[in-house]
């Protein structure tokens, strides 16, 4: 079948695009990356409140996110329920135990050591909301494919934090390992598997950090021209 260059095979609609000079396109471009440079994942949460709306606006942005065959591939979970929560924690706390009681080689456990991290993972209580992530392994009927999930899982999340960041929030990317205790407290059917869980809060007034650098920016670019 002959096919005329100018008539699209697909439904389309005139793309949307907002065009900036060049001295504003450095500008936002410097501006974003020293905004998202300041990002630091917190572990010690304040318990104070947070306006529910805006978190809900940063999952909005996530759904924003391009995706393999645009389908999607991710179910977000916004969690404030105080037993919710705590049941959560204990579940994490559980495989934790095993993870730092030996699960983990022992080099995996001196990589860690820099961070100050162990089994006691209080912070699932504390933080005011916790946004638990999963990635739909397919659809809704399993012929329903999906493809490139974890990338496209891992740029709406990417998307996540930088919105919850931007707003004004503090979060944690945490991996307990297994996982599945979420999809049976969460109630989420078994084509999800739980990617991620973020808590989100204020941090703590004596909030302190690891002292950790990044790499410099020649250690992770190079340049072809
Ligand atoms: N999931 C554990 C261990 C852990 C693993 C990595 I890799 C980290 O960067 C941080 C922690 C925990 O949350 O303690």
């Amino acid at each position: 079948m002959n096919h005329d260059p100018n008539e699209p095979r697909f439904r389309s609609v005139p793309l949307e695009f907002t065009r900036h000079s060049h001295e504003e396109m450095l500008r936002r471009a410097a501006e974003f990356a020293d905004e998202v440079g300041t990002r630091r994942s917190v572990r010690h949460f304040s318990d104070e409140s947070v306006p529910r709306e805006a978190i809900l606006d940063c999952i909005r942005a996530a759904g924003q996110a391009p995706s393999g065959a645009n389908k999607q591939p991710w179910t977000f979970v916004l969690v404030s329920n105080p037993d919710v929560k705590r049941r959560i924690r204990e579940g994490a706390e559980a495989e934790e135990r095993e993870h730092y009681g030996g699960r983990a080689s022992e080099r995996w456990l001196a990589d860690l050591e820099p961070l100050g991290t162990d089994e006691n993972k209080p912070f699932l209580e504390i933080a005011p909301a916790l946004i638990v992530v999963f990635a739909q392994r397919h659809g809704p009927r399993p012929d329903d494919q999906h493809y490139y999930v974890s990338e496209s899982v891992g740029i709406a999340v990417g998307f996540l934090l930088a919105a919850l960041h931007h707003s004004g929030f503090a979060t944690l990317t945490h991996t307990p390992s297994p996982m599945k205790f979420l999809n049976d407290i969460l109630k989420r059917p078994s084509n999800e598997r739980a990617y991620l869980l973020i808590p989100v809060g204020y941090p703590a007034d004596d909030c302190r950090v690891p002292d950790i650098s990044r790499k410099s920016f020649d250690e992770y670019v190079v340049q072809l021209d």
